[in-house]
């Protein structure tokens, strides 16, 4: 096996490991940068490189059909490791396109394959994760990984929960020893990059790599229909039409139905709510493909939430196709909601509250980790989210956020808003829910025109940089 020792003195003499501050891709500022991009420079470093991850694949008797080099530092890796063993190679594209004929991973491959992906070094493993969701998506089998360098920073972890095993060649501590013990570098240097590393643990996944456009893979008919809507008519937008008028209402649905995949009402807000009233926007939703959401935020035991979706004045499962409902009751909640929607006889989903938009909200990530916990188990019933954030890296539970403008900010009772770009680019929601943004507007055929165009480009840019 090749030394680890010389190949730390190598990679350091050839610049490759620098000490002073830097800003990461993170964000995070650190006091070491490590740029393997300079062995491309000095063809025995990147062979000793190459020679030392092929022995790392074979110490750990990972079986592999083909390599792909994570773009673009590990590509030169993979390519002479490639080279040397005979086994072939795959290149992901790294600016994939949605459309035409240029596919996002390149070279000769078979389903069903087993490839290994070649990284430099890992410190969230969100890079990794790109290339494994790549592959994946062309049906090849990824389940390993190997780096030259682990910054130890959670990357490890992160892939492991992704169902990819890492195998390194060296961690951070073994280099910086490596580097002290031949004088390279002072000890105090290693030791303050070491109380970095102890005050950076765990970096986490970007959402933008988690998995997105596999929203597809949703099961529930309503998590189907939507998906049919949202791709047939280019968008992803629900508006909330927070109006006390049913006129207005039926006005702006008129207005704006053609352009939006959900329309969002809370009936107990309509000053001259009727059965016409419901009657009226089920043949708006009907007639301009939309589906209808009553967002009564039901929160009560089981037995009251049955009387509350059936029930009362609005009868909410006669006509809604979307209801939702917060956590905090247990699952008694979503029982009671499932007995009222099996009585209706129509197919309504439920999303559950996990998150919320407003300021000082008291959800923390303990109960959103049980709503995500909740909803799995009902999936059946709930077909996702209204969270601000993808909570689902299996893309089956939708995310719709609400607290969306065209530009960031907030209201005076604690709303806080983000743009589209954000919450879909960033934050990884599949739906966003916009309402004074749109209602409110001068023109609101205009602005929804605006929402629609801005949250399907982020979506599709999103999901092209996901493939
Ligand atoms: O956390 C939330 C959850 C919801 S459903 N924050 C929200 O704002 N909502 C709803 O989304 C809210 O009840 C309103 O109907 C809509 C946001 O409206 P806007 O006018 O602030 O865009």
């Amino acid at each position: 096996m090749e030394d680890t020792e010389s190949l730390i003195l190598q990679l350091f003499d050839v610049g490759a490991v620098k000490f002073g501050r830097f800003t990461l891709k993170s964000g995070i500022e650190s006091p070491l940068y490590v740029d393997l991009r300079v062995t491309v420079s000095h063809p025995p470093v990147l062979e000793a490189v190459a020679r030392r991850l092929s022995a790392v694949l074979e110490a750990a008797q990972c079986e592999y059909d083909v390599l792909c080099g994570v773009p673009y530092t590990a590509l030169p890796f993979a390519t002479v490791m490639s080279v040397r063993s005979g086994k072939p190679m795959v290149m992901r594209r790294k600016e994939s396109k949605a459309y035409g004929l240029k596919r996002s991973v390149e070279g000769a491959y078979a389903a069903g394959q087993r490839c290994v992906v070649v990284e430099d070094l890992v410190t969230s493993g969100a890079s990794i994760l790109e290339t494994v969701e790549a592959l994946q998506a062309e049906g090849l089998q990824v389940d390993g990984a190997v780096a030259l360098l682990d910054r130890q920073q959670g990357g490890s972890v992160n892939l492991s929960q992704r169902g990819v095993r890492l195998h390194t060649a060296f961690g951070m501590e073994d280099m910086l020893r490596v580097l002290v013990r031949a004088s390279r570098i002072e000890s105090t240097v290693a030791q303050s990059v070491m109380e970095f590393m102890g005050a950076n643990r765990t970096v986490p996944v970007p959402v933008t790599v988690r998995c997105r456009w596999g929203a597809a893979a949703a099961a529930h008919p309503v998590a189907q229909r939507l998906l049919a809507i949202r791709d047939a008519k280019r968008s992803n937008l629900c508006v909330a039409a927070d109006l006390c008028d049913a006129a207005d209402i039926m006005r702006l649905c008129e207005q704006i139905g053609p352009l939006i995949c959900v329309l969002k009402v809370h009936a107990d807000t309509v000053d001259n709510w009727t059965a016409e009233t419901a009657s009226a926007l089920r043949a708006a939703a009907d007639r301009h493909n939309f589906l209808l959401f009553e967002d009564r935020k039901f929160a009560d035991i089981g037995h009251t939430v049955v009387c509350q979706a059936s029930g009362g004045v609005h009868r909410i499962v006669a006509w809604a196709d979307l209801i939702n409902a917060h956590g905090i009751p247990g699952r008694g909640v979503v029982d009671g909601l499932r007995q009222a929607c099996q009585a209706s006889g129509r197919a309504v989903g439920l999303l559950l509250v996990a998150q919320m938009s407003s300021k000082g909200n008291l959800i923390d990530s303990a109960y959103t980790e049980r709503c995500l916990a909740m909803a799995r188990e009902a999936r059946d019933l709930c077909i996702g989210f209204i969270a601000q954030e993808r909570l689902d890296d299996t893309g089956e539970l939708l995310v719709m956020t609400p607290g969306v403008q065209l530009a960031a900010g907030g209201d005076a009772l604690g709303q806080q808003y983000n743009t589209p770009a954000d919450v879909i680019g960033c934050r990884g929601a599949d739906f966003i829910i916009v309402g004074r943004g749109i209602y409110g507007a001068t023109d609101p055929c205009q602005a929804a025109r605006a929402y629609q165009a801005a949250g399907w480009a982020a979506l599709t840019d999103a999901s092209s940089r996901a493939r």
